[in-house]
């Protein structure tokens, strides 16, 4: 089939390219033109495991484009741009524009699939709206709609994607078959199809359920501490349990999906009590370790990771900035080391006269570092701050203070 696949980013642009590799001949099109251009001398625009070996295989089937017009002439269209959250609502602005183009270039028979997360409805509601009104055609009858989200961890997008079970809702069961027959082409998992306001919140559900979880693990890394024990043991033991699954316990939780994704269920129902108050006890873990660094009356500290998870040199939402702002407002000199975020910043440099670290992102490379030096070169007080479980013992020669670390804080 011929595709456009609107959106070259972290989801947008591996989806395109395992299309291609699938024998479907693909036109990627995105408002940033410089992206376009790097894609078109064959640069790819972010790191992801096995995209440079994907570009490589797919590219004689894909080509970058800026123009819309390009859809006049394929099958299938996905749109799979940003949905960013305003005042803890979904900003669609991107989806929305891109719907509009879509319309004024629909043709007759075209399937048109959305993979952005969006607040449950948004499909079969605005978006199919903004379809018709744009195009004179009809919903199911002249084209067909359908919503198919993402289910790829970043860090191993493009393995989940092929090989992760896949939910996909039409808006009618023809354009759900449609759309499965498009996806089969290169998901090894199972698909499954249901309406497209299910796919939709369930699609919000998988993120929303992570972060109530989280909460969880952080309230009871607050009673560990005060009990006196270990939570990571607690919870470790407590998994033992074949129907038990609690996360775990950290500084804070980042990225572009988990802090979003549940206000678009809280967005469809304000009367939400648990969902909102998880996101509040996750955002509030920094707190206590900025309350710990005041009370030592600490005034030099090196924030070790930037990135909203280990291993990834994604920053958004990380919970780092929020760490670093609280700080800084308490008069606090921060610096941040992070070699993949910053691979130009050197350890030295980011804990000269330094006086505490915190382990806000436990990145791999961190476990080869030289702790007792490290130690041995920040100035007194010396306090190492562990929000991520990153020590299994607490490193000698300076105080600790370690989340759920009730045993040894
Ligand atoms: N985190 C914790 N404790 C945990 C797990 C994570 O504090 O037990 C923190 C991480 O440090 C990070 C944040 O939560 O700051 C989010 O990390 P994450 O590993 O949960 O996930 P994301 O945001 O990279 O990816 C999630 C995934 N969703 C699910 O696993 C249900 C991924 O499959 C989605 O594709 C992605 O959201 C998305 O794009 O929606």
């Amino acid at each position: 089939m011929k595709v456009g696949v609107i959106g070259l980013g972290y989801i947008g642009l591996p989806t395109a390219l395992l299309l291609a590799n699938a024998g479907h001949e693909v036109v990627g099109i995105d408002i940033d033109a410089k992206k376009v251009e790097k894609l078109r001398n064959g640069i790819l625009p972010f790191q992801e495991r096995g995209l440079e070996e994907l570009f490589e295989k797919a590219k004689k089937n894909f080509k970058a484009t800026t123009d819309y017009s390009s859809l006049r002439n394929v099958n299938a269209i996905i749109v799979s741009v940003p949905t960013p959250m305003k005042d803890r609502k979904m900003m669609g602005d991107y989806v929305f524009n891109a719907m509009e183009m879509v319309g004024k270039n629909l043709k007759k028979g075209q399937l048109v699939i959305l993979e952005s997360t969006v607040t449950p409805g948004t499909t079969a509601g605005k978006v199919r709206e903004i379809l018709e009104r744009e195009s004179g055609l009809k919903a199911g009858e002249d084209f067909l709609l359908a919503y198919c989200p993402e289910r790829a961890i970043p860090g191993n997008t493009i393995y989940e994607m092929v090989h992760n079970d896949r939910i996909i809702g039409g808006i009618d069961e023809e354009s759900a078959k449609r759309a499965k027959e498009l996806y089969s082409t290169f998901v090894k998992g199972n698909i499954y199809t249901t309406s497209s306001t299910v796919a939709e919140m369930v699609k919000v559900v998988e993120n929303t359920y992570r972060d109530v979880n989280i909460a969880l693990a952080n309230e009871l890394a607050k009673i560990a501490e005060k009990i006196g024990v270990n939570v990571y043991e607690v919870i470790e033991l407590a998994n033992k349990h074949p129907r038990v699954n609690v996360h775990q316990p950290g500084i804070g939780v980042g990225g572009h999906c988990l802090p979003i994704d549940p206000w678009f269920l809280v967005e469809v129902y304000p009367e939400a009590k648990l969902i909102p108050t998880a996101r509040e006890i996750n955002d509030e873990m920094v707190n206590d370790v900025v309350k710990i660094i005041e009370k030592t009356g600490i005034k030099r500290v090196t924030i070790f990771g930037e990135a909203y998870k280990p291993d990834v040199d994604d920053t958004r939402e990380s919970p780092t900035h929020k760490l670093r702002d609280l700080l800084e407002r308490r008069g606090i000199e921060v610096r941040i080391y992070d070699p993949i975020v910053h691979p130009n910043i050197s350890l030295d440099k980011a804990i000269k006269n330094s006086q505490c670290i915190v382990i806000s992102t436990a990145h791999s490379i961190f476990k080869d570092l030289n702790w007792e030096k490290i130690i041995s070169s920040l100035e007194e007080p010396k306090l190492i701050v562990d929000g991520r479980h990153f020590f299994e013992k607490p490193p000698s020669g300076a105080l600790f203070y370690g989340i759920g670390r009730g045993d040894v804080n």
